[in-house]
């Protein structure tokens, strides 16, 4: 039905009610019996967690944390060049640390104080509408498994480290959180499936793969850009157009590669101003009549 669908592995529950994440063929653990345990052993983990319960613990193996120290070490320097004010500021208070994961629950625990945002697991594809939706009460849903160690500089999947060391520094900001918010409380006032996905597409070109203007450097401020430690260096070399919801909300994207057609916000405020206000106001029938004039290429 949706872009997302495609980079979420399908998962199928056992008799035993344990959880199998089907890889596909080209997946780059498809071959490696423990990496599918470890994504078995984790939906499970996260199938069982009920609404209000902290997050549950995955014990992560040393192969894992070296996975993660391997890419947080690598955005240090990547971060300071490439990424935008709010975010540097989100991830100085936030001060995840480098040389392990840390678990869910702490990172909630450490978002409180700052915004009162918190996570919730994610066992596979979680719905737009309970995604989306979430956001409006503050919660983040959020996979726990690491991209496989072969493929550390980029993965279509959202795994741990781009949920929290992309999303989570924007997560650690007022003024992003703020816009999450509007998201979710935009999702909330949509009925139709076209408005929900017309939104959906506006934050993949924002909160996910949104760039900025600071005085004449250009920055990222979209989470999958800041998790990448390949992206992150390619993206000034893609096609860059202006922000516009219009375009955003009907543009198609390959969801497999680096992004090659980014829309560049001229401030941090221009996004407040524009997509905010967007989120703030748009309804069924505004979305509607957008779509009316240029239909969605979905
Ligand atoms: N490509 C991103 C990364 O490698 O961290 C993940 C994007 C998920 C939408
Ligand atoms: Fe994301």
């Amino acid at each position: 039905m949706f872009e997302e669908a495609q980079y979420f592995a399908p998962v199928t529950t056992d008799e035993d009610g344990s959880l199998k994440v089907h890889l596909g063929a080209d997946h780059p653990g498809f071959a490696d019996a423990d990496y599918r345990a470890r994504r078995d052993a984790l939906a499970t983990l996260a199938s069982n967690w009920r609404p209000g319960a902290p997050c549950p613990t995955a014990s992560y193996t040393d192969d894992e944390h070296r996975v993660w120290q391997v890419v947080s070490e690598a955005l240090v320097t990547k971060h300071r060049t490439y990424a935008c004010r709010e975010f540097l500021d989100g991830k100085e208070d936030l001060a995840l640390p480098l040389d392990h994961i840390p678990q869910l629950a702490e990172v909630s625990d450490w978002l409180a104080p700052l915004t009162g945002y918190r996570y919730q697991p994610a066992a596979g594809l979680v719905p737009l509408r309970d995604f989306y939706g979430s956001l409006a009460d503050k919660a983040f849903w959020s996979t726990q498994y690491v991209r496989h160690h072969s493929v550390p500089l980029y993965t279509p999947e959202p795994d741990v480290l781009h949920e929290v060391v992309g999303h989570g520094n924007t997560l650690a900001n007022p003024r992003f959180t703020a816009l999450y918010e509007l998201a979710g409380k935009a999702s909330r006032r949509v009925r139709t499936t076209e408005a929900l996905e017309f939104v959906s597409k506006v934050f993949w070109f924002t909160l996910e793969f949104g760039i900025l203007w600071e005085g004449r450097d250009m920055k990222a401020y979209g989470a999958g850009i800041l998790s990448s430690p390949g992206e992150i260096e390619a993206f000034r070399g893609m096609t860059i157009r202006p922000l516009d919801i219009t375009e955003m909300g009907t543009q198609l994207y390959d969801i497999t590669d680096y992004q090659n057609v980014l829309y560049a916000a001229e401030s941090f405020s221009q996004v407040e101003d524009v997509v905010g206000t967007f989120w703030a106001t748009c309804t069924d029938d505004s979305i509607a009549a957008v779509l009316e004039r240029h239909p969605a290429h979905a």
